[in-house]
Order: C-alpha cells, then structure tokens, then sequence
C-alpha cells in the first residue's frame, strides 16, 4: 500500500506486551530450566531435549555447510574485522599539575548474543554481534536461538569461528531473561546483544535493570532520499528488500522529483506499507529523515557526500548507489542498528558496546588549590570525613 504522507510513528510498541513478557520473566525466574521447557513447548511448539547444545553435534552441524557459504563468511569476516578494528580506542593517561590520571579500555567478561529466528535463520547477525565482541576482547561470548529443526550449518561455522562457550536452542523473551538471570543450563552474562520480535525487546527491556543492553531493535526501517538523477529500480529494489522483513518495516522515500516518486510507486509490490513523500527541496527532506530517525538512510544522490554532514539522526548512511542491504551482509559497519527513534541517541553496534572505559588516578602529591576546592565542596555538602579524609593526605 502506497500513502503519500510523512509517517507518524512506528507500528510496533512493546507496551502491548509487556504484561505477557513480564509473567513469562516470573516463570523463568522461579523455575530456571523447567520453565524454559515448558515455555519452548508451549509457545514455540518444540520440545527440547537439550538446553545446551553439544560440541559434536555443533562441529557435525558446522561440516555440512557448503564450501560457498563457507567462503563467503570468511571473507565477510574479514571485512568486519577490519571495520571494527578501526573503532578500537587505546588506552589514554595523562594528567595536569600533579594528578595523573587515564583510562583502560576493559572488555566484558561475559556476553549473550541473541539470533533470532523463525522462518528464516540470521547467521549474518550472528556475525555482526560476536565480531566486535571479539575484536573488543570480550572473553566468553554465549548464544541463543531458536532451533526449529536442525541447527542452520551456517550458524554453527560461524559459532565454531568466534569460539563461542554454549550454544541454548531458546528463543523468545524466555531466552532473554534466563541469560540475565541465569538457569541450572544457562549462564548469567554481563550484557545481552542482539535484535528480535517484540517479545524479545520488551524482554530485554525488562532485564535491562540487571544486565547491560545494547539497545532496543525492532522491525527494520530504511528512509530512501532520492533526487532526479537516482534510478527508480534500484530505489524500488532498495525498499522492496527491507519490506523482506516483514510488514512491520518502516520504508520511506522522500524526493524533489515527481517522476521518481511516480516511477517508485509502479515498481513497489504488495505486503509493505511504503511512504512516498515530495519535497521542494533535499535539505528539507534531510529535515524530515532526522525528525523520523531512521535505522537505515540511504542519501541516493549525487550530492550525497555533501549531505551527509547534514544527517542528525540516523545509525547507518549509504552513500550514492550505494545499496543499503550491503551494510545488512558485507560492506563493514553493523547492521544490528537502532530503531523506533533510538538513533536519535545511539549508534550501531561497535566495540564500544563490549568495552567499558576503567578511570584511574595516582594523586599521592597534588595541587595545594585543588585540595582546598576538593575540601571546600565536601564541607559545602555536609561531608565533614570526605573533607579530612583528603586533608590528612596533603597537610
Ligand atoms: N536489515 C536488517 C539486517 C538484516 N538484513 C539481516 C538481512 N539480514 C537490520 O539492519
Ligand atoms: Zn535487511
């Protein structure tokens, strides 16, 4: 369906399932692993013999996979390492006077990478969450999704590759919570990784009180802003391939030129709702991408590279002819991106999302004005011992 107007929000909010999630989260919390069973069964109709799938049976899993697939993934890996290895931040120290002071970058210990799953399988989001978290030097990195059948070959290579300690044949909020919390199979990580359906971000919403989140990720979103010298195929391919998605996805074109918007609009096909939207200008379409904030924009223009500078909000940008969908497999950036307007204020995922910054200061002599003001604010706070506590030191 073709609606000539700007959208005015998301389809999805995971008010609606809170309740649900939150009576789910209860069971898994006070019967861990029994539970689990019987929310698989329950919910998702499989019966688990397993919660912990077996080395050989991952390695048996992992030797099916043909030698294509098997190619394409090592040389993608190579291309995301590389990307994440540019955002590694160095460890920094410094000081003034006689303070010294810095930071260690230090990596968490323990992760949780949620795949999600279904109809289709996501081995490619397996990728984009345990590279950097490799490249970070996370140590122990855990997995979980749903294994309809057979465990996708795919997903178990690229397990083998990233070394991960377990694998959980779970899905779903049930999932979430028994990484936050742990169960007598699953372990308890530090942070939780990784997109899903509604269930699954209002789950880790809910868990987000005990362990780290890396954000909130919904259905995908790609805003497209074309001007006349775009070509209307490659825009209705662009806009067709996230509606793959599903109907949730929010697909978006904003133009100065009728004849794209025209020519779009006959290429689009069925399933998707799509938002076609004329402009006078890009710098007002550029207005309206940052107001909706899109996961994916993609600046289909040959001025896109002045543009881009002029992009507020939005996690992954493509440039050009650019297609958005190789960010998705290939190009080097993440393709596990903020929706629903988060990417007013995060980004994709990157090392720093499995880094946390470790401050430390070595102020055995210092400044003789700073102690004063040091002292001064503790007593100005009622903190009489702070004050002595750092005047003992420098008298
Ligand atoms: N477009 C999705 C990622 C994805 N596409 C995975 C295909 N597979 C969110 O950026
Ligand atoms: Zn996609």
């Amino acid at each position: 369906m073709i609606r000539r107007e700007i959208p005015k929000g998301r389809v999805q909010s995971f008010s609606q399932v809170i309740d649900k999630v939150s009576e789910i989260a209860q069971r898994v919390r006070e019967r861990g692993d029994t539970a689990l069973r019987e929310l698989t069964l329950e919910l998702d109709g499989i019966k688990l013999d397993s919660l912990v799938l077996d080395k050989d049976y991952i390695d048996g899993r992992a030797s099916e996979l043909g030698d294509e697939m098997r190619e394409a993934i090592d040389r993608v890996w190579v291309q995301l390492t590389s990307f994440h290895e540019i955002m590694r931040p160095p460890n920094v120290g410094g000081g003034n006077g006689k303070i010294k002071y810095g930071v260690i970058w230090t990596a968490l210990n323990r992760v949780g990478i949620y795949v999600p799953g279904g109809k289709k399988t996501y081995p490619s989001t397996l990728m984009m969450a345990g590279i950097p978290a490799r490249v970070a030097g996370v140590s122990e990195l855990f997995v979980s999704t749903p294994v309809r059948n057979r465990l996708d070959p795919a997903i178990a290579y690229i397990a083998q590759k990233l070394k991960v300690k377990a694998i959980y044949p779970v899905g779903g909020a049930q999932a979430i919570v028994a990484m936050a919390f742990g169960t007598e199979s699953v372990s308890k990580v530090d942070k939780i990784i990784g997109p899903g359906n509604i269930y699954v971000q209002a789950a880790k919403y809910l868990v987000s009180g005990e362990v780290g989140i890396d954000g909130i990720e919904g259905p995908t979103e790609l805003v497209v802003i074309a001007d006349d010298s775009s070509d209307p195929k490659r825009i209705a391919l662009d806009l067709m391939a996230q509606g793959e998605h599903g109907s949730s996805s929010l697909l978006v074109l904003i133009s100065d030129s009728e004849r794209i918007l025209d020519e779009v609009s006959k290429l689009l096909n069925e399933g998707n709702e799509y938002f076609l939207v004329k402009v006078k200008s890009l710098d007002e379409a550029i207005d309206i991408a940052n107001e909706i904030a899109p996961e994916h924009l993609s600046l289909y223009s040959s001025r896109a590279r002045e543009y881009l500078s002029k992009v507020k909000n939005s996690a992954a940008v493509t440039l050009g002819d650019t297609p958005p969908a190789l960010i998705d497999y290939a190009a080097g950036p993440d393709h596990i991106l903020p929706t629903n307007g988060w990417s007013r204020f995060r980004g994709g995922i990157t090392v720093f999302d499995f880094l946390k910054p470790i401050s430390h200061v070595d102020a055995e002599k210092a400044d003789e004005n700073l102690i004063r003001a040091a002292m001064k604010i503790a007593e100005y706070e009622g903190f009489s011992i702070h004050a002595r506590s750092i005047g003992v030191r420098y008298e």
